[in-house]
């Protein structure tokens, strides 16, 4: 099975990137996680990403806050898909590390999740791996279907409650 690689602009990042951590866990997807900077250690982040396809990686998710360069810097020195994760980081709330992550020039893409949206991109990674993964995608099938008799669940509660 293909890894999943999560690598994260700072350990500051932490708390938001453990969401994406958890999902991949509740799928038994194997992954790796890293620390690289963009602008801090690029040459770290650059030998990772060059390596990631040999080294058994099918899709790499980056989460970075601020002048968010880390999903670009990634996806800048591989063919494997990227998504990016802005992280509210500063007191611009998430939206500079939005638009640093998701206004990519063409030819280098980057799949940007909403700010924190970390459990999301667990999910789209997932459903890359799934395309060549019968196993992912059962798994996958199955949480949705769970999903959606959550929320069922819940509208009969209202339902009962508010419809007399
Ligand atoms: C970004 O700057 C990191 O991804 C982090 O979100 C933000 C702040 O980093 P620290 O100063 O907390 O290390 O590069």
């Amino acid at each position: 099975m293909k890894k999943i690689g999560i690598i994260m602009g700072s350990d500051s990042d932490l708390p938001v990137v453990e969401k994406a951590m958890t999902t991949l866990d509740e799928f038994g997807v194997p992954y790796e996680v890293h620390v690289f900077s963009a602008h801090r250690t690029p040459a770290e982040a650059k030998d990772f990403s060059a390596n990631a396809r040999k080294n058994g990686f099918g899709a790499i998710i980056a989460a970075a806050g601020k002048a968010a360069h880390l999903a670009g810097a990634i996806a800048a020195n591989t063919t494997l898909p990227v998504i990016g994760i802005p992280v509210k980081a500063s007191t611009l709330d998430g939206l500079d590390a939005l638009l640093s992550t998701v206004q990519m020039p063409a030819g280098i893409p980057v799949a940007t999740v909403a700010i924190d949206g970390a459990a999301n991109a667990a999910l789209l990674a997932l459903q890359i791996l799934s395309v060549s993964d019968d196993e992912v995608a059962a798994k996958l099938d199955a949480q949705r279907k769970t999903a959606s008799e959550n929320v069922l669940k819940k509208n009969e509660e209202i339902e009962k409650r508010f419809n007399k």
